[in-house]
C-alpha cells in the first residue's frame, strides 16, 4: 500500500442529530446560499425530504445525498434521519462521510439519538464539528448545551483531538451561523468556510486502482439499477468494464453505462470521476448495499457495511378476510414477498425471514415506526395485507432467554412522576435516576424492556397530558425480566358479516370504546372496539331495533353516538394482541382476530384451558 493522499477538492460531510433538531432545514439554507437554485426559483421547505411520507410526517426517513460548491470545493452533504428507528440509515450514511456536523438543539441539548449518532461517528473515526442550532428559541441555553456536548464526547471516549471540536451557533431556519454568541450572524458563510478549513478531503491511495463501496441503491426507468457510493480509490470512466464483488467474494462483471454526480439536489452526467467523490453508477442490475465495485485486474473487496441488528419483528401475511381484494392491486403472498425483498435491497436495517409453511413472512427491523412506514408505503402502492403485533427479537445466551432493553429518558411535570413510574414498573421498567428541577419539571431515567415500550408512547402522552417528552436509546440485551400483560383490555368482536347499525352500536357503547361508525362493513371475527374488561366478547353490531311499523331498519334510529377516534396504522399496530391482525388495504384499516370463526376461537380457548389445567395438576 502506498502513501495516502487527500483530495482537497472534495469534502464529504454527514449531518447528524437527534430527531427534529433541524438537519434538513439547515441543508435547505446551505443550498440557498451556495447558489444551487436559480434567482427567484420557487423551492419547497425541507427539499431533501422528498418522499411523500417524509413530507407528511415532517421527518426524514432515509439518508440522502446532495452537494454544494463553496469557494471551488465540492461539499457532498449527506442528510440523515434523527429518529431512532432509522438509525441504520445513519450508520450506512457514515460510510460515505469523512466528517460529520453534529447538530444540537440549543434548548433541548444532547438527547438519546445525539448520543447514538455521535457514538457511531466517533467509531467511524470521522472529524466532528458541532453546530448548536435554534439559538433563536426563547428557551435556548447554548452555553449549558455546549458543556453537555463536551461531557457527551468525554463519556463516549473521544480522544484529545476529537474533543477539540470547533463550535458554531446557528439559526438554521434563517440561514445564519456565527462563531460566538455575542456577534450577530448574517449568513452561513462561516459554516461553509469552517467545513472547508476544518474538515479534510477524503483520503485515498494513489497507487490503488478503482474501488467503490456501494452504500445506497436507486432505480431509473432508463438506466435500471443505480449503485451509489464513495469512490474510495482510483478513478473510473464511462464504458469501463469492472467487477462487482458480492458477499463471500462472488464476482460479477459489469460495464459502466453511465456515471453521475450530485450537483445540488440533481444528478449530472460525468465522463470520469475522482477518488473521494460520491458517485452514481449505472450498468449493474444485481448489486447490493455493501458490495465493492472494483477493476477486473485487481478485484479487492472493501470491508462490508455492517449495521446494528434488528430488534423488532412483525408478521406480514395475506389479507384472507371476507372483504379481501376489494380495493388492492396486489394481494398474493408472492407479490408481498417480492415487494419486501425490494425493501431489503434499499433498507439496510431490514431483514426477511421466510418460514417453510409459506403462509406468512417475518420482517425484522429497528422499531415499530420503521415497520409502520413500510406498511404505509405498501398500501399506497396498492397492496392489501395483514400484519401482526410487533414483537421484540429474543436471543438465547448460555441457555437463558435475553431480551432487548431500552434506556428511557423522560421529562415531565413533577405531578406525573407517580403515574409514569407506576406504568413503567408494570412493564418491568427499573428507575435509575430521578432529578427534580427548580421549575417543577422532573427528569427520570429508566431501563425498560423494549416489548414494554411498544404502544407505551401514546399512553405516556395521555398520562402526562401531552406535556412530557420521552426518548429512548437501545441499550443492549439483558436477561428476560419476566412476563407482563401487553394489554389490560379485551376486544369487542363482531359475530357476523353485515353492515354496522347505529342502534346496535349505541347499545354496545357501554362495553368499551368503539372503532367503527354506522354503515361500515363488518364481518365475523372483525374487532370493532376495545372491551373495557380483560376478555373478548362476540357481539352483533348489525342488530336493528325491533320495528312495529314499516320504518326501514337502521335509517331512523334517533341515537347519538360518541365520536370515534380515527384509527391510524400506528394505533392499530399498538392495539392488537398476539392473536390479532391489522388488515391493511389502500382505502381501509380494519382490526381482526387471526382466527375469524367465533366457534373455532372458543374451541381453541377451551383446549388451552384444558391444557393449563393439565399443566397445573
Ligand atoms: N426555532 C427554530 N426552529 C427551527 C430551526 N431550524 C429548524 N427548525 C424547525 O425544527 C423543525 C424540524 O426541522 P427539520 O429540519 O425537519 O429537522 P431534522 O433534524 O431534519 O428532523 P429529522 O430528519 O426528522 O430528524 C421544523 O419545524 C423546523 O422549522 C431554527 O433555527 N430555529
Ligand atoms: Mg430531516
Amino acid at each position: 500500500m502506498g502513501n495516502l493522499v487527500r483530495n482537497d477538492k472534495i469534502r464529504n460531510v454527514a449531518i447528524i442529530a437527534h430527531v427534529d433538531h433541524g438537519k434538513t432545514t439547515l441543508v435547505d439554507a446551505m443550498f440557498k446560499q451556495s447558489g444551487v437554485f436559480r434567482e427567484g426559483e420557487i423551492v419547497n421547505d425541507r427539499i431533501m425530504d422528498n418522499m411523500d411520507l417524509e413530507r407528511e410526517r415532517g421527518i426524514t426517513i432515509a439518508a440522502k445525498n446532495c452537494s454544494v460548491v463553496w469557494k471551488g470545493v465540492k461539499i457532498n452533504i449527506i442528510d440523515t434521519p434523527g429518529h431512532a428507528d432509522f438509525g441504520g440509515e445513519v450508520e450506512r450514511a457514515l460510510f460515505m462521510a469523512d466528517s460529520a456536523i453534529l447538530l444540537v438543539d440549543a434548548s433541548e441539548g444532547p438527547l438519546p439519538q445525539t448520543r447514538f449518532v455521535l457514538r457511531k461517528a466517533l467509531e467511524a473515526k470521522l472529524q466532528i464539528m458541532v453546530v448548536i442550532n435554534k439559538i433563536d428559541r426563547k428557551d435556548a441555553r447554548p452555553q449549558e448545551v455546549l458543556n453537555e456536548i463536551g461531557n457527551l464526547f468525554i463519556d463516549l471516549g473521544a480522544d484529545d483531538e476529537q474533543l477539540d471540536f470547533p463550535v458554531l451557533y446557528a439559526i438554521g431556519r434563517d440561514g445564519i451561523a456565527q462563531e460566538t454568541l455575542e456577534e450577530k450572524g448574517e449568513n452561513l458563510h462561516i459554516l461553509m468556510d469552517k467545513i472547508i478549513e476544518f474538515t479534510k478531503g477524503p483520503l485515498y491511495d494513489p497507487e490503488q486502482p478503482f474501488q467503490m463501496l456501494v452504500t445506497d441503491l436507486s432505480y431509473n426507468d432508463y438506466l435500471g439499477r443505480l449503485a451509489i457510493g464513495k469512490v474510495v480509490n482510483g478513478s473510473v470512466h464511462c464504458n469501463e468494464s469492472l467487477v462487482c464483488i458480492k458477499e463471500n467474494d462472488v464476482q460479477a462483471r459489469l460495464k459502466v453505462s453511465k456515471l453521475q454526480l450530485y450537483q445540488g439536489v440533481k444528478l449530472v452526467d460525468a465522463e470520469i470521476v475522482e477518488p473521494g467523490d460520491i458517485v452514481i453508477l449505472a450498468g449493474i442490475e444485481d448489486v447490493h448495499i455493501g458490495d465493492t465495485v472494483a477493476t477486473i485486474d485487481q478485484p479487492v473487496a472493501l470491508p462490508r457495511i455492517k449495521v446494528d441488528e434488528p430488534t423488532v419483528s412483525m408478521v406480514f401475511t395475506i389479507n384472507n378476510g371476507p372483504l379481501a381484494g376489494k380495493d388492492g392491486k396486489y394481494v398474493q403472498l408472492r407479490k408481498i414477498k417480492e415487494r419486501l425483498h425490494k425493501e431489503t435491497l434499499m433498507n439496510v436495517s431490514i431483514r426477511l425471514e421466510e418460514p417453510e409453511t409459506n403462509d406468512y413472512v417475518i420482517v425484522k427491523g429497528r422499531g415499530e415506526l420503521q415497520m409502520a412506514i413500510i406498511v404505509e408505503q405498501m398500501r399506497r402502492e396498492g397492496f392489501e395485507l395483514c400484519v401482526g403485533r410487533p414483537t421484540v427479537i429474543y436471543k438465547e445466551i448460555d441457555g437463558k432467554k435475553y431480551e432487548p432493553i431500552e434506556h428511557v429518558y423522560i421529562e415531565c411535570h413533577e405531578m406525573f412522576t407517580g403515574i409514569v413510574t407506576e406504568k413503567l414498573s408494570a412493564r418491568k421498567g427499573r428507575m435509575i435516576n430521578l432529578v427534580n428541577s427548580a421549575n417543577e419539571r422532573a427528569f427520570m431515567e429508566f431501563t425498560v424492556p423494549s416489548r414494554g415500550l411498544i404502544g407505551y408512547r401514546d399512553q405516556f402522552l395521555t398520562d402526562t397530558k401531552g406535556t412530557g417528552t420521552l426518548n429512548t436509546l437501545f441499550e443492549g440485551y439483558e436477561e428476560y425480566r419476566g412476563n407482563f400483560p401487553v394489554r389490560f383490555t379485551g376486544s369487542i368482536v363482531s359475530d357476523r358479516q353485515g353492515e354496522a347499525i347505529a342502534y346496535a352500536l349505541f347499545n354496545l357503547e357501554p362495553r368499551g370504546e368503539l372503532f367503527i361508525t354506522p354503515g361500515m362493513p363488518v364481518y365475523e371475527g372483525m374487532i370493532i372496539g376495545e372491551h373495557s374488561k380483560d376478555l373478548d366478547i362476540d357481539v352483533n353490531p348489525c342488530k336493528a331495533k325491533k320495528l312495529t311499523n314499516m320504518r326501514a331498519a337502521g335509517k331512523d334510529d334517533a341515537v347519538t353516538l360518541t365520536p370515534i377516534k380515527p384509527m391510524t396504522l400506528e394505533r392499530a399496530i399498538h392495539f392488537i394482541n398476539e392473536d390479532e391482525l391489522v388488515e391493511v388495504t389502500p382505502n381501509s384499516l380494519r382490526l381482526r382476530k387471526t382466527v375469524l370463526s367465533a366457534a373455532l376461537r372458543h374451541a381453541m380457548r377451551g383446549k388451552e384451558y384444558m391444557e393449563s389445567l393439565k399443566e397445573n395438576s
